[in-house]
C-alpha cells in the first residue's frame, strides 16, 4: 500500500495503513507530532509537515483518542478537509509503545519531547523541529529546526516547504484551507500576533484558493467568513463541563526540582466560569482537576473577544504550602517582562494567605507562550527541602 496525495482525506486514510503495515515488520518509522494542547495550529502543523515531507511520514496527534471529543474546531475542519477521525494517529491509537525504538521524529509547534513520548524515547529521535515556542535548546542537530518567532507555526510550515506546494490537484484547496485556518485563528484573522511569516503564507494559500475553480453550488472565497466559521466552532464549548474545559488546550512541565505545573487555556472569561455553578465550584474544580494531575502549581488563562474587546485573564493558584512564595515571585518576573497585570475584581478570586491570585492581564500579545516561562522559573527557584533537614536553592 502506498501513500495516496490526492487529497488530504486519501492521505491521511493511506499514512495510517501504511504506517500500521510496517509496524508488523520492524523497519525505520517517519512520524511528525504536534504539541499536547492539540490545537488547530498543532493539527494543520502535523499533517501539513507530513504531507509536504517527501519521506513517507506520519501525522500524530499528542493526545488520546478519546480527547479527540474535546475540540469541535478538530471536527469542523475534518468535516471540511473531508477527513475521517478514525483515520487518524494519537498516542494510544496505536499506541506509541508500538513504534519501533528508531523512530525518527519531527516536533512541530513545540520542541522538545512531551512527557508521553520521553517514556519511550529520547532526544536523539527528534530529526526535525519546526516551532514558534521559547528555545528549549533540545536536538541541536535536528534538520531542519527551525524556531522563530510567529502568530501560527503552520505559517512557519507552509513556508519552509513553499518550493513543494502541489501545482496541480484538488488536493491544493485542502492543503491551503488547513494552513489558513492556522495562520487565520493565530492571528485573530492578521489582526494579533500578527508577522511576516503569517501575512506571506497568508498571501501565498488565498492565492492558490483564489486560482482554483469555485465548484457550482460553492461559494467564493470569503476570508472573513472562513475566519468567522472556525472561531464559531472553537467557541463551541459552552455545554462542557469544567474538567473538560480545563483539559481541553492543557499543557504541563516538571521542572528538575521535581515540582509540577500546568496552565489551561480556554475561551471564557472567569466571569462566565465562575457565573456556571457558582464561585467556590468553579475553584473547586480547577482544585480537583490539578490534583488528580498532582500538581504543585495550576494556572487557567482565559482569552475572550477580537479585535477591541480582545481580553486577557490570569490565575495562579499555589496548591502546595511548598511552591506558596511562587506566587510573589511570578508578580515580580510578570512586572519585569510588562505582563501589565491589574488584579481581578478587587481581588474577587485571590485567597486570604495569598496562595491564589487573578488579574485582568492588559499586555495582549503575552500568551501561555511568554507567561509559561516566567512561572516556570518562579517555580525552579523555590527553596526545596532536601534529605537531612538541609534546605538549597534548585
Ligand atoms: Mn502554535
Amino acid at each position: 500500500m502506498s501513500i495516496i496525495r490526492t487529497s488530504l482525506g486519501q492521505f491521511i486514510s493511506t499514512t495510517r495503513v501504511s504506517l500500521l503495515e510496517s509496524l508488523k515488520a520492524p523497519k525505520p518509522l517517519h512520524i511528525v507530532i504536534g504539541n499536547e494542547s492539540v490545537d488547530i495550529d498543532s493539527f494543520a502543523c502535523a499533517v501539513l509537515y507530513a504531507y509536504y515531507t517527501p519521506t513517507p511520514t506520519a501525522p500524530f496527534l499528542s493526545m488520546p483518542r478519546a480527547d479527540l471529543a474535546l475540540r469541535p474546531e478538530l471536527h469542523y475542519l475534518l468535516n471540511l478537509l473531508q477527513i475521517s477521525p478514525k483515520d487518524l494517529l494519537f498516542t494510544d491509537d496505536p499506541p506509541l509503545s508500538a513504534l519501533p525504538k528508531s523512530t525518527r521524529i519531527a516536533l512541530v509547534d513545540h520542541n522538545r519531547l512531551e512527557p508521553a513520548l520521553r517514556v519511550f524515547f529520547q532526544d536523539s529521535n527528534v530529526r526535525g523541529i519546526i516551532d514558534h515556542h521559547e528555545d528549549e535548546g533540545g536536538s541541536p542537530n535536528a534538520k531542519p529546526r527551525i524556531i522563530e518567532r510567529s502568530g501560527s507555526c503552520a505559517s512557519l510550515v507552509t513556508n519552509y516547504f513553499k518550493e513543494v506546494f502541489p501545482t496541480s490537484g484538488v488536493v491544493r484547496g485542502g492543503l491551503a484551507r488547513l494552513g489558513l485556518a492556522a495562520a487565520l485563528i493565530d492571528t485573530t484573522n492578521l489582526t494579533n500576533k500578527v508577522t511576516e511569516h503569517d501575512t506571506s503564507t497568508v498571501e501565498f494559500l488565498e492565492g492558490v484558493i483564489k486560482g482554483m475553480p469555485v465548484e457550482p453550488g460553492s461559494e467564493k472565497w470569503d476570508r472573513q467568513k472562513f475566519f468567522d466559521d472556525v472561531w464559531d466552532a472553537k467557541n463551541d464549548i459552552g455545554y462542557m463541563p469544567l474538567r473538560d474545559l480545563l483539559r481541553k488546550d492543557w499543557k504541563e512541565w516538571t521542572e528538575d526540582n521535581g515540582k509540577k505545573l500546568g496552565i489551561a487555556a480556554i475561551v471564557r472569561d472567569l466571569d462566565w466560569l465562575g457565573s456556571r455553578q457558582g464561585q467556590d465550584s468553579f475553584l473547586q474544580g480547577v482544585k480537583s482537576w490539578a490534583q488528580e494531575r498532582e500538581l504543585d502549581l495550576v494556572s487557567v488563562m482565559t482569552t475572550v473577544g477580537q479585535g477591541d474587546e480582545f481580553k486577557r485573564e490570569l490565575m495562579v493558584w499555589a496548591l502546595d504550602d511548598s511552591v506558596k512564595s511562587t506566587i510573589a515571585a511570578f508578580g515580580e518576573k510578570a512586572q519585569r517582562a510588562d505582563l501589565q497585570l491589574q488584579t481581578w475584581r478587587d481581588g474577587g478570586l485571590d485567597s486570604e494567605d495569598g496562595d491564589r491570585k487573578a488579574w485582568r492581564q492588559f499586555n495582549l500579545v503575552a500568551s501561555r507562550k511568554q507567561v509559561s516561562p516566567l512561572l516556570r522559573e518562579s517555580l525552579r527557584e523555590v527553596v526545596v527541602e532536601v534529605k537531612g533537614g538541609r534546605e538549597s536553592k534548585v
